[in-house]
This record gives C-alpha cells, structure tokens and sequence, in this order.
C-alpha cells in the first residue's frame, strides 16, 4: 500500500463528467494500491445526505440564496469532521465530487452572495481545510445539458436554474482557476477514456511519488 493523504477535488459546472471521472479514478487507485475514500457534495454523511434532499430534491421550495448557503455549508461541517479529517489522518487519498470551489461558483458567483461572505462561512464550515488539488473539468455548458439530456433524469432544484445560471457557474469557474490556489483545469472535451486519461497524467504530475509508476 503506498502512503496517500490526500484531498483531492473534482469540480465543474453541470454534466461536465465529475461523477463518470471520479468512478473511474477510483478505479484506477484500487488497481494502483491506493487508499482512499470516493465521495461526493453535498452528502457523504448522513447528515449531508439528507441536507441534499432538501437542497437538490425539493423541487417545490422556493429558497432564499442564503438559506441555501447555509444549508451547505452545514453538509459541509460534517463532512470534513466525519470524513475529510479521519481519512486524511489515516493516510488515505479523499476523492470528492465537489467541494467549496462549488460553493463559490454556485452561492458566490451564480447566486449573487458576496464572496467575502461565502468565503468567511467556509472557513467556519471547514476549520480552514483546502484541498491539496481541485481538478476541474472545463466544458462549455450547452455541451453539459445536452450531455445531461440524454440520460433523461428530471432537473433537481438548481438545475431548474436554467442557462443563463449554468453559464455564470461555468464563467465562474474560468475566474476561480485564475483567482484560487490548487487549480489545475482539465478539457472536458472527448470520450470518457480520454478525459480519464489527462485527469491520471495531472494526478502523475502533482503527486508522482503518490501515483506514479
Ligand atoms: N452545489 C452547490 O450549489 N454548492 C455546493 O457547495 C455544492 C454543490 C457542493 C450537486 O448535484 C448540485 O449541488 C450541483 C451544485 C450544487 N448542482 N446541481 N444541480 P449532483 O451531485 O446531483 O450533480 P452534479 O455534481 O451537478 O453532477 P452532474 O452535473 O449532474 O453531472 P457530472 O457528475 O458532472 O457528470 P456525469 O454524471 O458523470 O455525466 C453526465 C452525463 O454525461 C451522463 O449521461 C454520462 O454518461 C455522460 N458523460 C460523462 N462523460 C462523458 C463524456 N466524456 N462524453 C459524453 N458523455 C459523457
């Protein structure tokens, strides 16, 4: 078993592939002898978990933004209590699917929350956590709903949104690339192995003696 201790973050707008990417990543650190933990944002926890089904599932609320924060940022508390700390002290490697990149996209930059705000929620919500490294998938948004589409799911809460909010998510993740510490961005573009591909050589890059040969 190699030593891991690692957060690392998958983050994009909607449809990008985080959840295809994030499977098969985990794939690949079990075939390399990695320990980690696959999980995802909001959710992770129990708590988290049923925070989501009043976030994303209750399509009939209408939320102020702050409410929604809020509730995030609770999900947010346990999470790196109850899964981030323990892990990372445990030498593993923590693969999230989203995590506070999301919250400045979604809260700060979509919704229109001040950012100094989000950012000061965050910090209570994580004690100061970051991730050692936010991978996110870049991929124009009409792409990301088309590719949403085609499974035919109906949209949760946010998605509801509609294009003109997935097109600030997705412009506020170009400015976060610029504007934070820890961002590599990844094309989106392609087959799913081909993106998994130029996900594993940032990985190999940033942490050889982690995920090298
Ligand atoms: N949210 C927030 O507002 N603030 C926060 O702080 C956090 C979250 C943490 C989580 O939703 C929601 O919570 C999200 C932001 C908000 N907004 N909404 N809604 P979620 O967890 O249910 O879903 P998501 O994170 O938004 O995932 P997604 O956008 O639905 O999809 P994805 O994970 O990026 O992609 P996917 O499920 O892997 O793939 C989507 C489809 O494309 C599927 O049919 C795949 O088979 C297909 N696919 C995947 N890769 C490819 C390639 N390469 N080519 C073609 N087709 C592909």
């Amino acid at each position: 078993m190699r030593d891991a201790g690692r957060f690392i973050v998958l983050e994009g707008g909607e449809g990008v592939g985080k959840t295809t990417q994030a499977a098969l990543l985990s794939s690949w650190m079990e075939a390399l002898g990695v320990p980690h933990v696959l999980t995802r944002e909001p959710g992770g926890t129990p708590v988290g978990e049923a925070i989501r089904e009043v976030v994303l599932g209750r399509t009939d609320l209408e939320m102020p933004p702050e409410s929604e924060l809020l509730l995030i940022l609770a999900a947010r508390a346990a999470f790196v209590r109850d899964v981030v700390r323990p892990a990372l002290a445990a030498g593993k490697v923590v693969l999230a699917d989203r995590f506070a990149l999301s919250t400045l996209a979604y809260q700060g930059y979509a919704r229109g929350i001040d950012l100094q705000d989000v950012r000061d929620g965050l910090r209570i919500a994580t004690g100061g956590l970051s991730p050692d490294l936010y991978l996110v998938l870049d991929l124009p948004p009409e792409e990301g709903t088309a590719r949403q589409q085609r499974d035919g799911m109906a949209p949760d809460r946010i998605e509801q949104e509609g294009a003109s909010f997935l097109r600030r998510v997705s412009e506020a993740y170009i400015a976060l690339s610029e504007s934070e510490p820890g961002v590599t961005v990844v094309s989106a573009r392609g087959a799913p192995e081909v993106v998994q591909a130029r996900l594993r050589e940032a990985l190999v890059r940033r942490f050889p003696e982690t995920f090298g040969a």
